[in-house]
């Protein structure tokens, strides 16, 4: 069990582009688990590789309700190669902006092509909240963040809040 720190905007490393995998081994495996680990601490429901400062195509996601049994999913290399005609708005959070959420809009389903846990390649059909997290982790591997799908204005106010904030932590008392 490793909880890994999380990174908070604005930072470089949350802007690169991540690189895929070879193959999912069991180096990617550990990777997976520690983030799947750090991702539960923080109470998220994805998480990408660059949010913990890794720079490989990995992301974890958990979408099932606290009352529900876990459903964790491993997604290594993961590619949009479907999206519906419909979008969806969505309020999204991120544990790289914390304390921000805005609306976002997205297509309503999509479909996944990845490698999973065991190096197989899956295809999935995604909708509502799996396809919104999804997406927006995905969008962590191009160093998007949701603040870049939402107004200049909005975008804005965040990134200087944050800012701020690290300002300030890093005042001496
Ligand atoms: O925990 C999270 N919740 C969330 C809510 C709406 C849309 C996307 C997300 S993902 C986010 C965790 C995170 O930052 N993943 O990158
Ligand atoms: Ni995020």
């Amino acid at each position: 069990m490793t909880v890994l720190p999380i990174i908070v905007a604005p930072d470089p490393r949350l802007k690169i582009k991540a690189k895929p995998v070879d193959a999912v081994d069991d180096d990617v495996r550990q990777l997976m688990d520690d983030m799947l680990d750090s991702m539960y601490a923080a109470q998220g429901i994805g998480l990408a590789a660059p949010q913990v400062g890794d720079d490989r195509r990995v992301i974890v996601v958990d979408v099932s309700r606290e009352n529900e049994d876990p459903q964790p999913m491993f997604l290594a290399n993961p590619q949009i190669v479907g999206v519906s005609d419909d979008d969806r708005e969505h309020e999204e959070g991120c544990l790289s902006l914390p304390e921000h959420y805005a609306a976002v809009v997205r297509p309503d389903q999509v479909r996944i092509r990845y490698l999973d846990r065991d190096n197989e390649i899956c295809e999935i059909d995604a909708e509502g909240i799996l396809a919104t997290c999804i997406q927006h982790e995905i969008d962590h591997l191009d160093g998007i963040l949701f603040v870049d799908r939402v107004s200049a204005l909005k975008r804005n106010m965040i990134l200087r809040k944050l800012q701020k904030a690290k300002k300030l932590a890093a005042q001496p008392a």
